[in-house]
């Protein structure tokens, strides 16, 4: 069995991707599992250079200060070579219908000019990723699911068409905080690249602005302690974040908690805890570049290992070379 998953560093990395995602990778790894910083899927808008090296190593260094093993872990774009033709090779058995139909693509095009090319295609791009090392287990949070769905079907029209080379993986959604909220505005997903920073609480934020944000988090006038997504999203939101770092659930959380103040100091306590450690490796880790970058090149290699086989085989069947 192998799981993949990958995390763009399009921004600093916050408590959604972490709970998620990130913590639940660094908790059921498997030897064959495999983790990578998509540093590719993060040129899909306007984006600066030197910003996402930055971005790029800084995500490496969360991964590995979460507890992944070091062995599991690569950067997409030291295998550029091998992402890129294999997206190619995909996006001939791709339809421009089943790509314009991404929700995400109709989410992040929306009020944009100039929208590139890169946006609609990313995720033949995420496909590829997938489909090259033959993962059968894709642990994302629910708004990726489309995404896996759509590596499904590719590789089972590959499969079809041109001959069997495909694992078709499945998508495994997480129990608790597959979709954490931005705390300012309970309606939409905390996001990395959020325009407004006060309501994302980031993975290297020090203790006091954790605490700030999460004072500060939208609830509602009810004053009713209850799970209820959908008619209480703020505080249902506070629940599954207590929830997720806990392991306890967040409907028998809110019979615990009093209020609203409490429910606030209890979340803040929890995330500031949880992420301590994080915090704290993650930065010796940036500040030693030998080791990152060793780790870094080990991880390629693996990788590489990992990929050209199937790479290969897919290539063949497709009547290259
Ligand atoms: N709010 C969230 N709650 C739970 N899981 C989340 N993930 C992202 N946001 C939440 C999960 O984190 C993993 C890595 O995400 P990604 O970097 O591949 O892409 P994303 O989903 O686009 O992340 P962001 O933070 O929202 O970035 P931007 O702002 O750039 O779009 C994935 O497993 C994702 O499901």
């Amino acid at each position: 069995m192998t799981s993949l998953s990958g995390i763009t560093p399009s921004g600093h990395v916050q408590l959604g991707n972490y709970l998620g995602a990130v913590a639940r990778w660094a908790r059921a790894t498997t030897p064959d599992d495999l983790y990578f910083v998509s540093d590719l899927h993060a040129m899909t808008s306007a984006h600066n250079p030197a910003k996402l090296r930055a971005l790029t190593r800084e995500t490496l260094a969360i991964l590995l200060a979460v507890g992944i093993d070091p062995d599991l872990v690569f950067v997409q774009s030291d295998l550029l070579a091998e992402h890129a033709s294999m997206t190619w090779v995909l996006e001939c058995v791709c339809t421009f219908g089943e790509a314009r139909r991404m929700i995400q693509f109709k989410e992040k095009s929306q009020g944009q000019s100039g929208v590139r090319l890169s946006l609609l295609t990313y995720p033949v791009l995420m496909v590829a990723d997938i489909l090259l090392y033959g993962a059968d287990k894709v642990p994302v949070g629910a708004d990726q699911a489309q995404h896996v769905e759509l590596a499904r079907t590719l590789a089972k029209r590959f499969n079809t068409q041109y001959g069997e080379v495909f694992v078709v993986p499945e998508l495994v959604l997480p129990p608790a905080a597959a979709r954490i909220r931005d705390l300012a505005d309970p309606t939409r997903k905390m996001a990395k690249s959020a325009r407004n920073s006060a309501g994302v609480v980031f993975v290297l934020d020090p203790p006091d602005l954790i605490q700030r944000k999460i004072g500060r988090a939208v609830t509602d006038g009810l004053g009713r302690l209850a799970y209820d997504p959908d008619g209480q999203p703020g505080v249902a939101n506070l629940l599954e974040i207590l929830a997720a770092c806990t392991g306890e659930s967040p409907a028998d959380l809110a019979e615990q908690v009093k209020d609203y103040a409490s429910l606030k100091s209890a979340v803040a306590e929890a995330v500031i805890e949880e992420l301590r450690d994080v915090r704290k490796r993650t930065v010796e880790l940036i500040d030693d570049r030998t080791e990152l970058d060793r780790i870094r090149a080990a991880g390629a290699r693996r990788a590489r290992e990992r990929a050209r086989p199937r790479l290969n085989g897919a290539l063949r069947m497709a009547g290259l070379g």
